[in-house]
Order: structure tokens, then sequence, then C-alpha cells
């Protein structure tokens, strides 16, 4: 037995996994061994601590399955190793299901509270409840018997998930959560297992969906969250968007997008300096056989203007692009005709389908129109296009991959097929590759022609300079 091989066999012996290191540059998911979710992250002198979910949905699954959180160290933020299933459902006696996305604070004792949302069997859906521990690794326990925050505190979210809690330099401790757009925030007594004063609804926190994190830096409060307005995400996606403020309970000010929108649906950020490197850390559906409740934590650095604003962090974990970044990302998506149900946005995703009836991230279709329809990206500014990618869906009912297709592209007065252009694709279970003399436009479009008695379908339409 190699070396490796016997401290592998070790760690197992222990429950742990040593992880392999991501490829210099790229982040790969923390893990591929499970999947992950809602990372909240934590330093502790030289290691830096991710606390997650764990996505337990079967492939194909339409629901969260979520019943423990674990936590992976790094000294590093390269290799991460799983320190197993630290806190679960059953540490709480009066919750039943759903461990959604928590944060970890380290309270006046020294000891760690790990504050989590969970479906609290009780009046109403999610409650948040609180376990301490004396390392960062736990053990942990409940440290109330009961929840923290439930439909019954007086001016509480209309969905009481996603806490992020955050120590002043005075010591004051902060609670922001929410969901469904209804952030709130409280403060916390330094026993971290009580509220003091009433719930508090911020305001200038633009488009909060949910997910919110909180943080200070150079003596500026930073407030980080999804966001699912039309402005940054296709419909039923999210980005992160954040807010500054001056005073730990706003108001507070939007800034913009520090997160586009990622393959998965739900997007959830935290934000950390560890080593001198500011990271952002958050979950996509990258991973094999990844998907909206299948989803994988992963990293990237995050870099900062002079001015105290972030810069939009470019992500280095997902399906990779053959060469160059994919335009459609940045594209606004229209069709000649989409059906009700469908998802036109869910082309530009940058999800990578698992053969042509896999629409789990949804799918533009046009049933029951025949014959030829349109699908189109526009773009603000012209963008140099050499290259289109397309998955066609093909559900076994009224979808059916096309008779024919062709790249087209706006010349200024009229869609003209880009000059050029190699066999567009029909084949099934993969991307189909035309390339063509590279044009100039805002607008490309992709002209789709039925075969009879069918309608067609896209999965994901990549475009490349
Ligand atoms: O993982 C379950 C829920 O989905 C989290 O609480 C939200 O933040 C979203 O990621």
């Amino acid at each position: 037995m190699s070396r490796k091989s016997r401290l592998a066999a070790a760690l197992a012996a222990l429950g742990l996994v040593l992880l392999p290191a991501a490829p210099a540059g790229a982040a790969a998911p923390i893990t591929t061994a499970i999947y992950t979710a809602d990372p909240a992250a934590l330093v502790v002198g030289d290691t830096l601590y991710l606390y997650t979910g764990h996505d337990e949905a079967p492939a194909g699954g339409t629901n969260f399955v979520m019943r423990d959180w674990h936590v992976f160290s790094s000294t590093d933020a390269v290799s991460f190793t799983d320190q197993g299933a630290r806190l679960s459902i059953s540490n709480f006696s009066w919750a039943g299901a759903d461990a959604w996305a928590g944060e970890v604070e380290r309270g006046a004792d020294g000891r760690y509270y790990w504050f989590v949302p969970v479906n609290g069997n009780g009046a109403g859906w999610m409650d948040i409840g609180v376990a301490v521990g004396n390392s960062p690794l736990g053990p942990f326990t409940d440290a109330k018997g009961g929840p923290l925050i439930s439909d019954s505190t007086p001016n509480s979210s209309p969905l009481n998930i996603d806490p992020t809690v955050f120590t002043d330099d005075d010591g004051q401790v902060y609670m922001y959560w929410g969901s469904y757009y209804g952030l709130r925030a409280v403060r916390l007594n330094a026993n971290m297992t009580s509220t003091v004063g009433s719930v508090v609804t911020p305001t200038g926190v633009t488009n909060f969906w949910e997910a919110p994190w909180m943080f200070k830096r150079n003596g500026v409060y930073y407030l980080a969250y999804a966001a699912n307005d039309s402005g940054c995400s296709a419909p039923g996606y999210a980005c992160i968007r954040y807010a500054t403020a001056s005073n730990p309970l706003g108001p507070w000010t939007h800034r913009g997008v520090v997160l586009d929108q990622v393959s998965s649906t739900t997007n959830h950020p935290a934000i950390i300096e560890f080593k001198g490197q500011w990271y952002m850390v958050y979950h996509n559906a990258a991973a094999p056989g990844g998907g909206n409740f299948r989803r994988s934590v992963t990293l990237d650095k995050l870099y900062w203007n002079a001015d105290g604003t972030m810069q939009k962090v470019v992500q280095t974990s997902g399906p990779p692009p053959t060469g160059g970044g994919n335009l459609a990302l940045s594209a606004t998506p229209s069709t000649s005709y989409v059906s009700p149900w469908e998802t036109l946005g869910a082309i530009k995703d940058g999800f990578t389908p698992a053969n042509s009836a896999d629409h789990s991230h949804g799918a533009y279709g046009n049933w029951n129109h025949q014959g030829t329809e349109w699908i189109e990206y526009q773009w603000p500014t012209a963008q140099t296009v050499r290259r289109v990618e397309t998955y066609w869906f093909d559900d076994n009912l009224g979808i059916d991959l096309p008779a024919s297709c062709q790249v087209q592209y706006w010349n200024g007065s009229a869609y003209v097929a880009v000059p050029g252009q190699s066999a567009c694709g029909v084949a099934a279970n993969t991307f189909n590759v035309t390339t063509f003399t590279a044009v100039n436009t805002t607008r490309l479009r992709l002209s789709i022609t039925s075969r009879s008695g069918y309608s067609t379908g896209v999965l994901e339409w990549r475009a490349f300079s």
C-alpha cells in the first residue's frame, strides 16, 4: 500500500475523506463525493471552515432532501477535508425535516453557535434553531431546546430561513434572515440563544429574495444576498446582489451584482477573507450528476475596487466552455414562440444536460407549433461570434429533434445566414457544434425547422467568440 493509500485508509477509518486539490486556477467543487449546498464560512486560526447543507435528492428529484449539515476544513482554500455530518435534524428534538442554510458564529464565551433553519414540526413551516459546540467541529447540541425564530415571532419573515449572524467590534450580535422577499433583522443577546428588542425590516436591500450574508470591511457593513429579479437572472434563477451600510441595522444602499446567476436555480453566498485573499463561496449544479437539488459548493477569488465596492466574481467552476467564455450568459434571449410552461431562459444557464430528455434545468420548447421557429440572443453591444453549440430537447412526446437548422445574424438591416457555416447538427444527446466565419453582431439567431408532425426544443444554446 502506498503512503497516500495508507493515509487515505487511516483517514477513512476516522470517517474523514482526503479530497484531491483543484487544478490551479480552477475552482472545482469542494467535494464530488456528496452534493453540498448553502455554504457558510468561518476562519479559526489558520483553518477555513465551510459549513454546508447536504443535498440527498435522487437523480431527477424535484424537491430538496436535506437531513444534515457537513463541515469541511482547509488550510489553503484549495483542498478541503470533509469532516463529516456534524449536525443533523435529529439534534433538534422539536424538528423533523429540511436542514437548510445555516451559519456558525463564535460567541463571547468562545463557543461556536450554529444557527440553522429547520422544519419545526409546529405551526407554520420553517423555524430557526441554534446548536452549540466547544470547537468549530463540535460536537454540537441543541442550545435552546426550541426555535429561536418561528412564525409566531412578531414581524417574522414570510419564510424563516437562511440566518446570517454577525458580531460587531463592540460585541453586539445581529442576525439577519428571511426569504420570499422578506428580509428581517434582530439583535441577539451575548448568550446567542435569545433576541433583544423587536424584529426590524431593513430598508434599502433592493430586490432581496433570500440567503443573506453579513460581514464588515474597513468600517463598512456589507450584506450580500440572493435576488431573482429579471435585471440579473433568468426566470427561476438568482444572482447575488449586495448592499452596504454605516450602521449594522441599516439603512442599506444597494451596490450591484457581485455574482451572476449560477447553474443551479438557487444561489447562496458566503464572503470571507482567508490568509489575505477574499473569497466568494457559493454553490452551483456543476458536479457530475448535479442539478437544482443536487448542488455543489465551490469558491472563487473575490477582488475589491479602491472605493470599497466588490468586483463581479469570475466563476471558474461550471461546465467547461470549449475555449472562450459562453457569450450566451450575458445575452437576452427571445423567440418566435415558447410554450407557456417552458422556460426560454433555460437555454443560457450554462447547464450540461445528461441527455436530450434531461429538462431538469428547464427547457425551451414550442409545442404545438410546427414548421420554422427561431430563438435569438441579443447583446447591448456587438459581439464577435464564430461558434455555437446546440443541445436539442427531445421529450419523446410532441417535441422531437428538428429536421434542420441554420445560424443567422442581424447584419444591420436583415437576418442572414452566418457566412461559411459548418453543418447545423441535429444529433441527440450532445452539443452540436457549428462554426462559421466570425461575425460582429448584437443579434444571433437559430432558425429551427421541425420534422413533420413534431415541435422542437432546445436545452442549451451556447455562443463563443
Ligand atoms: O437549500 C435550501 C434552500 O435553498 C436554502 O435555505 C436557500 O438559501 C436556498 O439555497
